[in-house]
């Protein structure tokens, strides 16, 4: 593998702000980029804004500004945005600065001089809205296709490409490089594509009508289509020059990866590479076209009025949290619906439960019984050769997934580990340990949970750069070091750790902000969240009702209290009832008389838990209690959030008090 690393993303029209479409795609390359970063590559990360067309040309002027200062304002919502996204670009691109439109210039002159620019006349229909011409048949309703408005009947003198020329050599690149389009689905659209005639490609448009572009150095009456002028930034940002390029362009070129949608598919794999080979130059080694996002079930558009935008997802969850969503609920390469009600579960289920639970679970066991450093490692039993072996597997699945750009492949196998220390802290059973004081065993198990919360920070910081570092500094870890991360013996043996604030505080509601977006616009669109969200919704939590009970209808103690006919026996066996210890417990954010728990059971993660009580507890008094709960209850939502079991009160005319358990008893054991 050779050591450079270049990795690019579209360079965005500016006529729009940024939404999580651009988000996706820029977030996709910083995190591949920081993979590689970690793994002593050097890289290059490149992307940019479009700046010259049509539509930005109406919009200055609309305006009332010049094309130039409108550019100027527009291209730095996109930087701001990236700068919130944690988005680390070596670069960024405008195709209006010099050191790109004089390599645009210099290359058609090149290409007129050689023969693979011509003039010709061209006639046809012409979209003002699309940039392009369109043949009789592609007309819908003798409209454009695309943004079907009217068309017009245009003759005029315009400058070619000799695409066609180049149309063999894509095909046989395209067999020699079985790599080079993926995935192998966008392989076969463009094969598909290849099999029609390919036409020369028309890349001037007049002055007359287009003022807003780069000239054609042969002939001031005419600019560069859009699309020959921005598919060139991904040389003359890296010094390309017909003439002679800088060094650091035999350095990087050809590009590791052209990250793009699938809807400019087309444009990177035909137009790009002909022009590259054109200019003599090998396309990139991988064009990689990924799927598209649509929101909560429709069309992502304007007129809809539902684009999100990222900053309030960032305002709301943060930065790390809105990449891991984006990265982790759809394949890289796969279409995918991109709800509310699936974020917010999304980071409850994998972030606050899964790896919040493992980080806090180890860093406070640890804190409390073990003097609060690193502890020694024991020698390994049965268990910990098991657990050893599921960390080589998961970081060996990780490296392989994400080099091969599955990202959310990559997080399923680190999931796998984390979901494995849960699972290992509950076979342990560290509180037994410390309470028949087995204290070398206890310190080896706790060692071992918080190796593999280092293998999580480690691995979670391309996706999560900051709680990756977060974590890793609550470890007393100073650098996120990858080689032989899987090995659960990396720590240095009393380093301080603590477990301080939640990585990923659990989010009992969604924020108001976001509910206040989804109740403002489209009304049609809330009741897609939850039918959408259960689809989309992690195994755990799939069972789990969308209802809208009020606090009346809740399972309440009282409820369960009151009734008084028999049942037979095999009745009362079908309710399971657990021993349980509330780990943590908080108001209701949506009603008074409810305490939201996280009550421990020797699960894989604790439960959440909805209860009636606040009339008789305060909710830190709650913390450590031992009490029982039916768990076989079906889960459902309380005003809002999840309840997954029921807990059990004594009771007359009002509540009374919980029925507790003998301190002794571990959480998870049944009763009865
Ligand atoms: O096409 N889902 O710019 P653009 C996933 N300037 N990705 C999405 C998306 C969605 N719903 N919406 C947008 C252009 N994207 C040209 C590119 S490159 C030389 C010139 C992402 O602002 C995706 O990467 O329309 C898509 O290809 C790109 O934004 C289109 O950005």
């Amino acid at each position: 593998m050779s050591n450079s690393f270049y990795i690019t993303t579209p360079i965005y029209y500016v006529n729009d702000k940024p939404h999580i479409g651009h988000a996706y795609t820029t977030i996709a390359a910083d995190v591949i980029t920081r993979w590689h970063r970690m793994n002593g590559r050097e890289a290059y990360f490149l992307t940019g804004t479009d700046e010259h067309g049509q539509k930005v040309f109406e919009a200055a002027t609309k305006r009332g500004i010049s094309a130039k200062a409108h550019v100027d304002e527009m291209c730095e919502p996109f930087k701001a945005l990236w700068a919130a996204l944690d988005i680390k670009n070596d670069d960024f691109i405008r195709t209006t600065e010099t050191r790109h439109t004089s390599v645009v210039s210099d290359v058609l002159q090149r290409l007129f001089d050689e023969g693979d620019i011509y003039t010709a006349d061209y006639e046809g229909w012409y979209s003002t809205s699309a940039e392009r011409f369109w043949t009789e048949k592609d007309l819908v309703d003798g409209k454009c296709p695309d943004t079907n408005t009217k068309v017009e009947w245009i003759k005029e003198k315009n400058y070619f490409f000799r695409m066609s020329k180049y149309a063999d050599k894509l095909r046989a690149h395209i067999a020699d490089n079985p790599d080079f389009l993926q995935p192998a689905s966008r392989k076969n659209e463009v094969l598909g594509y290849l099999k029609k005639d390919v036409g020369d490609l028309c890349i001037s448009r007049p002055k007359a009508r287009l003022p807003w572009g780069i000239p054609f150095p042969m002939d001031a009456e005419y600019v560069t289509y859009v699309w020959f002028d921005a598919l060139l930034n991904y040389i003359s940002a890296i010094g390309y020059h017909p003439d002679g390029s800088t060094d650091a362009f035999e350095k990087w070129w050809p590009a590791s990866y052209h990250l793009v949608g699938k809807d400019i598919l087309t444009t990177h794999s035909v137009y790009w590479s002909t022009m590259l080979f054109a200019m003599g130059l090998s396309p990139a080694k991988c064009l990689y076209a990924h799927g598209w996002w649509t929101i909560e079930g429709q069309k992502m558009s304007k007129s809809i009025g539902n684009v999100v935008d990222p900053h309030l997802l960032i305002d709301c969850y943060g930065s790390d949290a809105v990449r891991y969503f984006l990265m982790r609920e759809i394949q890289f390469g796969a279409d995918g619906d991109f709800s509310h009600a699936g974020l917010m579960t999304r980071y409850n289920a994998d972030l606050a439960n899964d790896l919040g639970n493992l980080a806090h679970r180890a860093l406070s066991m640890t804190s409390k019984w073990l003097g609060g450093a690193v502890p020694a490692l024991d020698a390994n039993t049965a268990a910990d050769d098991a657990l050893q072996a599921v960390s080589d597997a998961a970081v060996a699945d990780y490296r392989v997934q994400i080099e091969g750009m599955h990202i959310a492949t990559a997080l399923g196998s680190l999931w796998r580990l984390v979901q494995a220390g849960n699972k290992y802290i509950d076979d342990m059973e560290p509180w037994r340990l410390n309470r028949e004081g087995q204290t070398e065993r206890l310190a080896g198990v706790m060692r071992r949970c918080l190796e593999i919360c280092r293998v999580a920070a480690v691995l979670l910081s391309p996706v999560a750069p900051n709680k990756g570092l977060e974590l890793a500094q609550k470890l007393g870890v100073k650098s996120l070091d990858v080689a032989d991360v899987q090995l659960l013996s990396g720590l240095v043996a009393d380093t301080p750790v603590a477990p301080g604030e939640p990585l990923f505080p659990r989010m009992l509601a969604l924020p108001e902000r976001i509910q206040a977006v989804l109740d403002e616009v489209v009304p049609s669109t809330v009741k897609t969240v939850a039918k959408v969200s259960h689809k989309k919704k992690p195994k755990q939590e799939a069972k789990v009702a969308e209802e809208t009970t009020t606090i009346e209808e809740a399972a309440t103690i009282e409820e369960a209290t009151t009734i008084e006919e028999f049942i037979q026996f095999e009745d009362f066996m079908k309710v399971k009832l657990k021993v349980g210890e509330i780990v943590s417990a908080e108001k209701h954010p949506n009603a008074d008389r409810l305490l939201a728990l996280m009550v421990e059971v020797g699960e894989d993660r604790p439960r959440s838990i909805v209860a009636g009580i606040a009339a008789k507890y305060v909710a830190e008094d709650l913390i450590g209690k031992k009490i029982v709960i039916v768990a076989n209850l079906k889960p459902r939502k309380l005003r809002g959030v999840l309840s997954e079991g029921m807990l059990l009160a004594a009771s007359g005319t009002e509540l009374e008090g919980l029925i507790t358990v003998d301190p002794g008893v571990n959480p998870g054991s049944s009763v009865g």
